[in-house]
């Protein structure tokens, strides 16, 4: 029964049926099947399928682009389930995925666990200007600058990000987080990042390290 809803999550997103994704996510959620065994086996499976398939030239823009909202209608769902902490937030990060850059999926979900592991979390949204990074950063109290990128030629706004708060005075009041398909260890090193996270449970534990430091 588990497998058989995972499944058909996966397949209807691959399908970008969202009002299928949506009961059955419900439906998922109803029948206590866990929340991390729904985004990994059933929303994500589908949306990697989808990556394959768009690199293959099997599908297109526009179908990524239903799927991907047929996705954001199941994070949705799921998003209520981490947010049960109650409790005075452990630190706070400032997210965005980086100029020229409009992939939201992976963010969103590093978000959703950040907010779920009790941060509190300003998203700056996509295809974030440096100035804007810059601006919010000042204005809050962030501990963490957590930037994803999905795409090589977006990555080097990030360097700029950087490069932009050393000369705004502000790189040491703020831990620097990277992250998103494309950006490796070495790249996070070569830029002056103080981490980088594979994944969103990964990025958690690291903002947790962060905090440390
Ligand atoms: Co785009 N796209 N896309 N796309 N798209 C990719 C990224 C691509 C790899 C597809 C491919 O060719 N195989 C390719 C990039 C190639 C490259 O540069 N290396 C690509 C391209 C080329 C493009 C366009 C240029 C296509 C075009 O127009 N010709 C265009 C660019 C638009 C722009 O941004 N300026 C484009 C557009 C789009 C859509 C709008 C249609 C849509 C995005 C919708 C949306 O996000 N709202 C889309 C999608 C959906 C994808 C794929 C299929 C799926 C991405 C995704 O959501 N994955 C993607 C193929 C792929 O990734 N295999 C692709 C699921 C998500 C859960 O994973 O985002 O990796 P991911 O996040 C993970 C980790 O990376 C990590 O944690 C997440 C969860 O565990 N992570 C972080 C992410 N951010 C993090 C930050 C952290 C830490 C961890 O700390 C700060």
């Amino acid at each position: 029964m588990k497998d058989k809803i995972l499944k058909d999550i996966k397949d209807s997103l691959m399908r970008g049926d969202r009002e299928n994704v949506t009961k059955l996510t419900k439906a998922a959620l109803d029948a206590g099947v866990s929340v991390p065994e729904i985004l990994n086996n059933g929303l994500i499976a589908g949306m990697e399928i989808i990556g394959a398939k768009f690199k293959n030239n099997e599908v297109f823009i526009p179908e990524v682009l239903i799927a991907a909202k047929a996705m954001h209608a199941g994070l949705a769902l799921v998003e209520p389930h981490f947010l049960k902490c109650g409790i005075k937030p452990v630190g706070k990060v400032v997210i965005g995925t980086v100029k020229g850059d409009l992939h939201d999926i992976g963010k969103n979900i590093v978000s959703m666990m950040l907010k779920g592991s009790c941060f509190e979390v300003e998203d700056c949204g996509i295809d974030v200007p440096t100035e804007k990074f810059i601006e919010t950063i000042r204005k809050s109290n962030a501990d963490i600058l957590a930037m994803s990128s999905l795409l090589t030629t977006s990555m080097n706004s990030m360097k700029d990000t950087i490069k932009a708060l050393k000369a705004a005075g502000l790189r040491d009041k703020v831990k620097i987080m990277v992250g998103g398909a494309p950006v490796t260890q070495e790249f996070a090193e070569s830029i002056e990042a103080d981490c980088y996270a594979k994944d969103a449970a990964v990025a958690v534990d690291k903002a947790k390290e962060l905090l440390k430091r």
